[in-house]
């Protein structure tokens, strides 16, 4: 093949950056291109969750050193509702942990392993457009240093998250697209405090939900239900920790520990899938082809797992001359994207206050809760979606 490159991947987000280092371990050549500088890319504070398949890959591939020393191992979720907590022991029922280790972290390891094997990720070079994904060589046109340029590829990673150019560069009518948005937000802050305890605490309250969580031993991670339109400015430091309290605060489990926060953000709460996730050409993965609402913390899970389907079919590609791998990518990537959709989904409805709910709506809320955390079936239903279902790797 007369490529600049084998495979063009768009964004160095968690998804473009394991695609490029599970290809450059199997000898491809690839480009990564990122809009954003180094150290917005290696700062940014989102997910902070890892299911087991996403550990097991990144330990298979070498990368587990830092999440094995740091990662905080969690085993239990505390659902508070009726005023008081309802364990569920995940690990009991699954054999699985799910492990703090945050986002940043992954691509922190991720950008060492490309510096320590010479790999460059051209970071501050936005793509602009995307041509000739039907044909045999399509071309990236992108800008560096101020100057448009171009780079032929055999195949394209749409892995540019929800605002790529990718997705708007298949044409109209080749993609459904399925859409829900709910009618609330998320705001959430990081506080320089010691979490209650290394659990996590969902609360499904009359006020809204609440969720108490961690990225660190000293760094608690909290989220608040709040409108869509709220702007994290209209939240003071003593508002925020008196809504935790009042949503979170049970009797017989540690109290919510306020501390200096620093840093807040509002989150639009929405579902969100194309199908097929790709088209020619171009392959997608991440938040570039589905967003989950986070009440399942599946979203960077989920980003892995099309990466672990998506690697291999394009290494069996250059190893054996077959596209059959790469043909099936989309139907295969996505019985698993549906299924976290579906417990997304589920998870979002169960947790939330929503507006205009009747009062046997709520009481539905709470019956199903008392399933789900009072019966063994409940029980190992919660557990073995939120420990994540297998990866395909
Ligand atoms: P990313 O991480 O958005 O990376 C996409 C990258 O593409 C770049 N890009 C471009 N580069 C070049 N040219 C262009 N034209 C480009 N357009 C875009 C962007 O700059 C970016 O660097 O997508 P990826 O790799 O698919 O990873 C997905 C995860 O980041 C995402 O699913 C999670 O962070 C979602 N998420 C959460 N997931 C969880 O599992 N648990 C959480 O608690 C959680 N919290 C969150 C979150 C996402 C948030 N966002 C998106 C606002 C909290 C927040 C605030």
């Amino acid at each position: 093949m007369s490529a600049d490159t084998q495979v063009a991947i768009v964004g160095a987000g968690p998804a473009g950056l394991l695609l490029s280092h599970m290809l450059g371990e199997a000898g491809i050549d690839c480009v990564v291109f990122e809009r954003g500088d180094r150290e917005h890319v290696g700062t940014r504070l989102r997910a902070g969750g890892l299911e087991h398949g996403a550990v097991d890959l990144l330990r298979s591939l070498g990368l587990g050193q830092r999440l094995d020393a740091i990662g905080l191992l969690v085993e239990r979720t505390d659902f508070r509702f009726d005023g008081r907590g309802h364990r569920v022991d995940f690990k009991a029922a699954t054999g699985h942990n799910f492990t703090i280790y945050p986002q940043y972290e992954i691509v922190t390891d991720l950008l060492a392993a490309h510096a320590a094997r010479g790999r460059e990720v051209k970071f501050n070079t936005p793509v602009t457009r995307i041509e000739g994904l039907d044909g045999e060589r399509p071309v990236i046109r992108y800008e560096e240093g101020g100057a448009a340029r171009q780079l032929n590829c055999d195949f394209v990673a749409g892995c540019d998250g929800y605002h790529g150019v990718c997705r708007p560069a298949i044409p109209a009518g080749v993609i459904r697209v399925y859409e829900e948005v709910y009618p609330f937000g998320w705001l959430g802050i990081l506080a320089q405090v010691a979490p209650p305890s290394l659990e996590v605490a969902y609360s499904c309250h009359d006020d809204g939900f609440a969720m108490s969580s961690f990225r660190a031993p000293e760094v608690s991670r909290l989220y608040l239900q709040c409108e869509s339109d709220d702007r994290a400015e209209d939240w003071s430091d003593d508002r925020i920790w008196s809504e935790l309290v009042r949503r979170l605060d049970v009797p017989e489990r540690p109290a919510v520990r306020p501390g200096p926060i620093v840093q807040k953000s509002v989150t639009a709460m929405k579902s969100f899938v194309i199908e097929p996730m790709q088209y020619g050409r171009l392959f997608m993965a991440g938040d570039a082809a589905h967003i989950v609402p986070p009440t399942g913390a599946k979203g960077l899970n989920s980003a892995m797992a099309d990466i672990s389907v998506l690697a291999p079919a394009l290494i069996d590609f250059y190893r054996r001359g077959s596209r059959a791998r790469l043909d099936g990518y989309s139907a295969q990537a996505m019985q698993r994207v549906w299924q976290v959709q579906r417990f997304a989904a589920d998870m979002c409805r169960l947790l939330h206050r929503f507006p205009g709910m009747s009062d046997f709506e709520r009481r539905m809320q709470r019956e199903r809760l008392a399933y789900m955390t009072g019966t063994p079936t409940g029980v190992l239903t919660y557990a073995e979606n939120f420990v994540g279902l297998p990866f395909d790797a």
